[in-house]
């Protein structure tokens, strides 16, 4: 094969244009709607996908990068390979080559083969993959696929700013302004008895997800991620720049403070809020939330939320979420603003006392108006926070507690009872004990070379699990659904927390087959899935399009926006909890294909904070990677 690079058709189709820039985006108006099933059920796969007329050949719509892994996968029931050709603009064949019979891809229920055209080098857009007759969506070649993609992931948080005004230029659109949302969470009283009689001041942070509640579990997780990201560019990547000052289209920049700090510090601010005042009985406790009294519908901009808001009783795990994360920004932000840092680590240190007094007040199941987040099992918050503790405080009693956990220097590869029984992933906003090894096996000098051995082993070890998942999918992703088969709900994000692993175990080894690993990963998430669907907003050639979310509500009344580029959905969900799911025909779908591109359908299209924060943690990696590295915008 030749490298070189494309000159693309003058007729061809253009690839990897944000959807914002071709008719939907900030003018507010429809373009057509993707083609294939929006907002319909999805039928269960295998000889029935040709029935229906699905795509065969599926690409990651965005595109590929020269120097990495470059993979299709095609839908074909064959035991011989096929013959696949590489067109360029104007159908010009520039490469060529056999599939490799992949054989029954379980969590998607049908046979595919696999397309393997890394050595091609050449650059361009409007490439195609063809297999006999049947071709795939266009993409790009290039080291700069993801250079805006990974600036839109972080822009999500911008825009789910609550307590401030959305405006011009930051929202990158007229149609996505809106007034300061929730000025009244202000003076947010204790829910009626709850075991507390004060209001206390809880404005800012970010909007959880497609609702208005705003949850310190999820919070945390959201936060830790983001500030991984940054320590990660600095200690041990080479992108710390693509985050400084200037990067962000936030109203931040120009206080030479990193961009990604000034939005991330924006949910420190409003976590630090959530915790119990000196004098009261459960001073250095930390509410577990707030949120409506009752949900309310859509569409609804946040400004006109006519719910009275309560605060939620404190809990042990967010209690020990506001220690790690204080304590994680209590380091980072020592050098760039030592008042915050030593409130942080003042309200990291009282937080973990509050926790070790009080180290069983579980947040309850069910209930109205908001999400639960309920968590049965604690210790991995406190392993995690100790580990957070340590790194900034060196107090022997936090170094003590790590390494007494069962968690010292170990990563999570199977998710325990709660969310995700049984499947193969590293994290969650339940199931945090991983990043507490992750801390460690960043931040320099967290711990002595032995130590920090082991815990840079655990990430590798976890890694290599998650490698050979992949060998055994047709799909080539590292992740599955455990033994039950059966998608969680978020599955979008089991498998981006995944690509966090393995990208650590790239760093930490030089192991290129690991980055190819993250590749393969944001490949699924990118289209190369059984519903050929990107489940990023604004990107790709069949975009995600209908999040659930109050605001970015225009499937439900024109009036509103559609999403901005670059959130990501939680993706398929085999639970099938909302009503529409239900109702559109989704029962006994593969658990690849348990999804509905419909704002109705929360339990598998919502977009959340803790979803989007590693879309872009890995995006910001794959652009370091396969992008050299370029910083700015
Ligand atoms: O992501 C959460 C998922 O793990 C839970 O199973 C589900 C039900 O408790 O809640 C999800 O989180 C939602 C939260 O409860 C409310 N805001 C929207 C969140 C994303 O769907």
């Amino acid at each position: 094969m030749t490298a070189g690079r494309l000159l693309p058709c003058l007729l061809g189709v253009a690839a990897c244009v944000p959807v914002a820039q071709s008719g939907r985006g900030p003018g507010g108006t429809a373009g057509p709607p993707a083609s294939g099933k929006t907002g319909q059920g999805n039928q269960p796969a295998g000889p029935q996908a040709e029935a229906q007329g699905e795509a065969k050949v599926l690409v990651n719509q965005v595109g590929y990068f020269p120097d990495l892994a470059k993979v299709a996968v095609v839908r074909a029931e064959a035991q011989q390979p096929l013959e696949w050709k590489l067109l360029a603009g104007c159908d010009r064949e520039v490469a060529f080559g056999k599939t490799q019979p992949a054989g029954r891809d379980v969590p998607a229920g049908e046979h595919v083969h696999v397309i393997d055209f890394s050595p091609w080098k050449g650059t361009g857009e409007g490439f195609v993959l063809a297999v006999g007759a049947d071709r795939s969506r266009p993409f790009a070649i290039g080291t700069g696929i993801y250079r805006k993609l990974k600036y839109d992931a972080l822009a999500y948080f911008y825009h789910n700013r609550s307590g401030l005004e959305i405006a011009m230029p930051f929202a990158g659109g007229d149609p996505w302004t809106r007034p300061a949302g929730h000025l009244s969470d202000k003076s947010v009283p204790c829910l009626p008895d709850s075991g507390c009689d004060y209001s206390l001041d809880v404005t800012g942070g970010w909007y959880d997800a497609g609702d208005h509640g705003k949850y310190v579990v999820n919070g945390g997780i959201s936060v830790w991620t983001l500030l991984n990201l940054y320590e990660r560019a600095v200690h041990v990547g080479k992108s710390a720049a693509a985050l400084a000052d200037g990067t962000m289209n936030i109203p931040e920049a120009g206080n030479k403070v990193a961009d990604l700090l000034d939005e991330v510090r924006w949910e420190i601010e409003f976590l630090l809020k959530m915790q119990v005042p000196d004098g009261q009985p459960l001073a250095g406790m930390v509410h577990h939330k707030v949120h409506d009294e009752k949900w309310t519908a859509l569409p609804l901009p946040p400004h006109e939320d006519p719910m009275p808001r309560f605060l939620h009783p404190p809990s042990t795990a967010a209690t020990l979420n506001l220690a790690a994360v204080a304590a994680q920004a209590g380091r980072i932000w020592k050098s760039i603003d030592g008042k915050f840092a030593a409130r942080c680590v003042a309200a990291a240190e009282k937080a973990w006392a509050a926790a070790v007094a009080n180290p069983a007040v579980l947040a309850k199941p069910g209930g109205v108006g908001g999400g639960p987040y309920e968590d049965k099992h604690v210790e991995d918050e406190f392993y995690w926070a100790a580990a957070e503790l340590h790194i900034t405080s060196r107090r022997p009693k936090y170094r003590e507690f790590l390494a007494s956990s069962p968690d010292y220097l170990k990563v999570r590869t199977r998710m325990g009872e709660g969310e995700g029984d049984g499947i193969p992933s590293s994290m969650t906003w339940q199931d945090v004990a991983a990043l507490g090894t992750l801390s460690l096996a960043v931040v320099p000098r967290a711990l002595p070379a032995a130590q920090r051995k082991t815990a840079r082993a655990a990430v590798v070890a976890a890694a290599d699990a998650y490698l050979a998942i992949l060998r055994t999918r047709g799909y080539r992703v590292p992740i599955h659904w455990g033994q039950k088969n059966q998608s969680p709900w978020g599955s979008n994000s089991f498998l981006l927390n995944n690509l966090i692993v393995l990208g650590l175990a790239a760093d930490f080894t030089d192991g290129r087959k690991y980055t190819n690993a993250v590749v393969a990963g944001m490949d699924y998430i990118l289209g190369r899935n059984a519903l050929e669907q990107c489940y990023v907003t604004g990107y790709g050639g069949k975009p995600l399009e209908n999040p659930h979310h109050r605001f970015w509500a225009h499937q439900k009344d024109p009036k509103f926006p559609h999403a901005p580029p670059g959130a990501v959905s939680g993706g398929p969900n085999s639970g099938l909890q909302d009503p529409y799911a239900k109702a559109a025909g989704l029962q006994g779908c593969a658990p690849d294909r348990c999804f509905a591109d419909h704002i109705e359908s929360w339990s598998t299209n919502e977009v959340a904070i803790n979803w989007n924060a590693p879309l872009a943690w890995v995006l910001f990696y794959l652009d370091e990677k396969g992008g050299a590295g370029r910083a700015g915008k």
